[in-house]
């Protein structure tokens, strides 16, 4: 049962989709209005859990964290990092009662989990909110009402489900070919490489630089004979230059966003000064969704919307003042400077509205606009995954978890992460491969992708100037080919549970807790997860180790995947020390349950989703399964496998 409570004259964000009745006197939490805001206060019990808040650093619990919804460009991942790219302000207690708890605001929130001890959980709002909370009979019964209130999960094309390979650096046509001939020639397989901004002229747009890629209609044609997609990055800004037809419409129409002198607002980027299209008018959106017509016609089939939170490098109104490091130079590349968010506005039904008090937004509201713009354009589905997002953009596209680092720590983050993101209706996501910043060693790059071959986003990203990451790069292929392989073979189930879950309302990636919550040692876990119906994964997570110690809450059937093969044996509740070589992969099939495993391919195209062998000791296994296009798609398309 969901029940909403407003506090004050709120910004409907579009996040709930479903019909929800007002509630009368807030359960849960007392509440008090402050300097700060509207602050909601919940005393938390010894033994309580906080789950979800998506994109957030720390644990799967966020106990003992504070957390702010503020849509950052941030790229030191630490764990006392307040603020990424998404606002995910939804979270449930779980422990003497249970309960969801969704914040629908689209400025700035804090929420602290038992922050320095305080036992509560406090929410601050800066601005008004409609409060949504979810009762159910346990933590995954509340994350299930949730994800049906916010509407379906956005569906990815098949080939998105493939490996994908990106480097901030590929600058010509050349670089892309030795990328998709260097994996062909390694015989690892590779469904999409991402252009990154160096394929436009003079980082604008829906603009192609003649001079390094020639032809580009011709090399996706050619790329795409080979079973590869080009998915290339779309920036927030749109550069002002005069001829530049995006510019030269959105100025005419309207489109951008607004000074508070009621002047197209400028700000630098990767482009130098550019304006922000004001993608919460209507007519905005449709126009700059339209203009992914550019790409249509050359043959792209996916896209990454990057720099939406919105990023500003430098604007001319905060230059000079206090902090400012710029020294007055446009093409500074310093970051953010926060006091800008409160320099610009947007029109929203027939109003004007400050930037900063609707913030959060307006990274899901790009993704929206181009959602609605690629599903006029082309007849099937698309990849589109976004760097900022609120709930709601869950609908129309997935997002990747931005810059993080090379480094051991955010490989755990990759895992603790997924749960929340699935609560909060990011089914389609993922983390840079490898590690975004820093060098990525062979051993970390290994242990990596056997996590992140579990995740729907499978994609190899790295930094300009840091160590070449690509698999093909490393000594030992073998290794790689294995892993890259592993994925390949598990399509056919990933494939099918992320079908079902976005068709369900239900999540991909759960905590254990959300499987076994009678089980306190299973609730306590973070390091482990269930990745759909029947697969428990346990990836190893530390440096130089030989394998891990797995905790299981059941009996389970153990598959070690050798690389060439799938080695099954029986393994009883309870806690084994698990070895797992470089390049192996283990995981765990659930009591009762399968697991159908295909022949794989060097490219989704080459999957045959229906070839498929059962693992596990269940009877029956439900698979989705259909042409891996048609936006036709509904839980008619489950087939009964019968062992
Ligand atoms: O200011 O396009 O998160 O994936 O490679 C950096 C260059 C801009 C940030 C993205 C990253 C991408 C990079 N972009």
């Amino acid at each position: 049962m969901i029940r909403r409570y407003t506090f004050g004259e709120v910004f409907e964000t579009g996040a709930v989709t479903e019909q929800v009745d007002e509630g009368r006197a807030l359960p849960y939490f007392t509440v008090r209005a402050d300097a700060a805001g509207t602050r909601f206060t919940c005393p938390l019990g010894e033994g309580d859990a906080v789950y979800g808040l998506g994109e957030t650093m720390r644990g799967i619990d966020k106990r003992g964290g504070r957390y702010v919804s503020f849509n950052t460009d941030n790229m030191r991942h630490e764990d006392d990092m307040p603020s990424l790219y998404g606002a995910h302000n939804f979270c449930i207690v779980a422990g003497a009662r249970t309960f969801g708890a969704f914040f629908d605001t689209p400025a700035r929130a804090v929420f602290e989990a038992d922050y320095g001890g305080s036992g509560v959980l406090s929410v601050v709002c800066e601005r008004a909110v409609a409060v949504y909370i979810v009762e159910g009979e346990c933590a995954e019964d509340v994350a299930r009402q949730f994800l049906r209130a916010i509407g379906r999960s956005y569906i990815p094309p098949l080939w998105a489900f493939g490996f994908g390979q990106s480097r901030w650096g590929y600058k010509n046509e050349r670089d892309i070919r030795r990328v998709a001939d260097r994996y062909a020639a390694a015989g690892m397989p590779l469904d999409y490489i991402c252009l990154d901004i160096d394929y436009m002229r003079g980082y604008a747009d829906f603009t192609v630089d003649a001079r390094r890629f020639p032809d580009m209609a011709g090399l996706v044609g050619e790329m795409r004979a080979r079973g590869i997609r080009l998915v290339p990055i779309v920036d927030a800004g749109i550069k002002i230059e005069a001829g530049d037809a995006a510019y030269e419409e959105g100025v005419r129409r309207g489109y951008f966003c607004k000074n508070k002198e009621g002047e197209d607002f400028r700000a630098a980027v990767w482009p130098g000064m550019t304006h922000f299209p004001d993608f919460f008018q209507a007519e905005a959106r449709a126009w700059f969704g339209g203009l992914y017509k550019f790409y249509t016609d050359l043959g792209f089939e996916g896209f990454w919307n990057d720099m939406n939170e919105p990023a500003i490098f430098y604007s001319e109104y905060t230059a000079g003042k206090r902090g400012d490091r710029s020294g007055g130079d446009p093409l500074y590349r310093g970051g953010a400077f926060l006091e800008d968010y409160r320099n610009f506005t947007h029109r929203a039904g027939g109003r004007t509205v400050n930037h900063w008090n609707v913030h959060n937004l307006y990274g899901g509201l790009m993704t929206r606009a181009s959602a609605e713009g690629l599903d006029k354009l082309l007849g099937g589905r698309y990849l589109l995954f976004s760097r900022a997002s609120y709930i709601g953009a869950h609908r129309y596209g997935g997002i990747w978890t931005g810059d993080n680092s090379s480094s051991w720590l955010m490989l755990r983050r990759n895992v603790t992460m997924m749960p929340g993101l699935n609560m909060c209706g990011f089914l389609f996501s993922g983390a840079d491969t490898g590690g975004f910043v820093g060098n990525a060693s062979r051993e970390l790059l290994l242990r990596w992708l056997a996590f992140s071959v579990f995740t729907p986003l499978l994609r190899n990203h790295s930094c300009k100037l840091t160590r070449r990451q690509e698999c093909y790069r490393f000594r030992g292929k073998r290794d790689f080919r294995s892993l890259l392989a592993l994925r390949y073979r598990l399509l056919p189930y990933i494939y099918s549970e992320f079908m079902k879950a976005a068709l369900s309302a239900d999540l991909y990636i759960r905590p254990l807790a959300f499987g076994y919550p009678a089980d306190a040692r299973a609730r306590k876990i973070e390091d482990e997860l269930l990745v759909g119906d029947s697969l428990l994964v346990a990836p190893v997570l530390e440096k130089g180790a030989r394998g891990r110690t797995v905790y299981l809450p059941a009996p389970m059937t153990q598959v070690r995947w050798t690389g060439e093969r799938f080695e099954t044996s029986p393994l009883s509740a309870g806690e084994h020390f698990v070895e797992v070589p470089l390049g192996q992969a283990v995981f765990f099939i659930r009591e009762g349950k399968l697991l159908p495993v295909g022949r794989g391919g060097m490219c989704t195209a080459e999957v045959d989703l229906a070839a498929v062998e059962l693992l596990g000791d269940g009877t029956e296994y439900a698979q989705y399964i259909d042409d891996g296009v048609t936006r036709d798609v509904s839980l008619q398309n489950v087939r009964i496998l019968r062992r």
